[in-house]
């Protein structure tokens, strides 16, 4: 396993933008390219990761939501789809690799229905709420070239590119 760059959006903002493309099949392949993406989130440290965060294009998702002193509990998601998703909304505070150090709420469903494949390429469909519907629906706009900050403002959008700008020229 290997620990991926994280491309952000001081200088990947085009790679980010891209849409994904399906897997094609769940092979020895895929399940490499989610080994590497774990260990790039654990490393990181996150509690989500879309493929495309490490230049990959294609439609999957790796997270583990297990609090400090749990047990590691990684999930895979392959092409995975929301079903449905609750009239309800809420707000959550929300992060991200490829804008770091941003915080900033977004609303979104408090409460959605999945289907995906699993590391074994097994169709799974189970709902989601709490911090695993927001995570899910913010690694699925990952998967559609959407970033948690296309949700706000322009100009708090707009703020937060040049802040991870301005930081990215004082780390180089
Ligand atoms: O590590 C992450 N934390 C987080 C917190 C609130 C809402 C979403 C996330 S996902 C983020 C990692 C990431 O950028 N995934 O794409
Ligand atoms: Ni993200």
């Amino acid at each position: 396993m290997t620990v991926r760059r994280i491309l952000t959006v001081d200088s990947d903002m085009t790679t980010l933008k891209q849409v994904s493309a399906p897997a094609a099949a769940v092979d020895d392949g895929l399940r490499r390219l989610m080994d590497d993406m774990l260990e790039t989130m654990y490393a990181a440290p996150g509690i989500g990761l879309a493929a495309i965060q490490i230049g990959e294009p294609v439609r999957v998702i790796v997270m583990d939501l297990a609090k400090k002193g749990e047990p590691p509990a990684p999930r895979f998601f392959v092409n995975p789809e929301i079903v449905s998703a609750s009239e309800e909304t809420g707000p959550w505070e929300e992060g991200c690799l490829s804008v770091p150090d941003i915080y900033e709420d977004v609303e979104r469903p408090i409460q959605v229905r999945l289907r995906y494949l699993d590391y074994n390429g097994a169709v799974v469909e189970e709902d989601a709420d709490e911090l695993y519907a927001v995570c899910i629906q913010h690694e699925m706009d990952h998967l559609n070239g959407v970033l948690f900050i296309d949700h706000l403002s322009r100009l708090k959008r707009e703020r937060a590119v040049a802040k991870v700008k301005k930081a990215a020229r004082a780390d180089a």
